[in-house]
């Protein structure tokens, strides 16, 4: 099997956070996306519920070099999201029920490569690793991947997210090895 340059293999699933794990319920949880027109498209929890899911298995990267293969997921496809999406942009900001943001292109987002996660393993998605649900982009580092996701911006610009502005890599590829800015 082939791993990403520098990383090494775990079994098990570390949790990395970097504030304390807010609970999010899903009675008042939303889901929102702001588009190029900046209109909001809002998703309550049981309308979420009713969209169509998928299976889906991801080998997850982790910047602090641990690599994870074959997770076991089911969630909803960004594609179906963005399906009811009129006014698209290039750039997307992902917000969450902490203070934390990532950056990416609406690209990345797009095309089965991404998914609003909410069951893990079998189970429904624990709290630590981002329950009730979480954005999931397997394919760059999985700083990308925010856990408790409330949204996302579209923007005619490209904005840095929370690790983005503290020296991590702006796109995140790590076959690529885009760890840090400049690499
Ligand atoms: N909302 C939020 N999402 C987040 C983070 C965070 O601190 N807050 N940490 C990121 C980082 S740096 C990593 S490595 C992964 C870790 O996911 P895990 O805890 O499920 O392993 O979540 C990412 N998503
Ligand atoms: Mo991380």
């Amino acid at each position: 099997m082939t791993l990403p340059p520098g990383q090494h293999l775990t079994d098990d699933f570390p949790v990395l956070t970097a504030g304390p794990t807010p609970r999010v319920p899903t009675d008042t949880w939303q889901f929102v996306i702001t588009d190029a027109d900046r209109r909001r498209h809002v998703w309550s929890w049981d309308e979420f519920m009713d969209l169509p899911r998928q299976q889906f298995t991801a080998d997850l990267h982790c910047v602090t070099k641990w690599s994870k293969l074959a997770s076991r997921w089911e969630g909803v496809s960004l594609d179906t999201l963005f399906d009811a999406i009129p006014a698209v942009s290039d750039h997307a900001l992902v917000h969450t029920y902490d203070a934390y943001t990532t950056n990416l292109p609406l690209a990345d987002l797009l095309g089965a490569k991404a998914w609003i996660a909410f069951r893990y393993d079998g189970q429904d998605l624990g709290a630590r690793h981002g329950g009730p649900a979480r954005l999931l982009v397997p394919h760059l580092y999985l700083w990308k991947s925010a856990k408790w996701v409330r949204g996302i911006h579209l923007l005619d610009h490209d904005e840095p997210g929370f690790w983005e502005m503290r020296g991590y890599h702006n796109y995140g590829d790590p076959w690529r090895e885009q760890r840090y800015a400049g690499d």
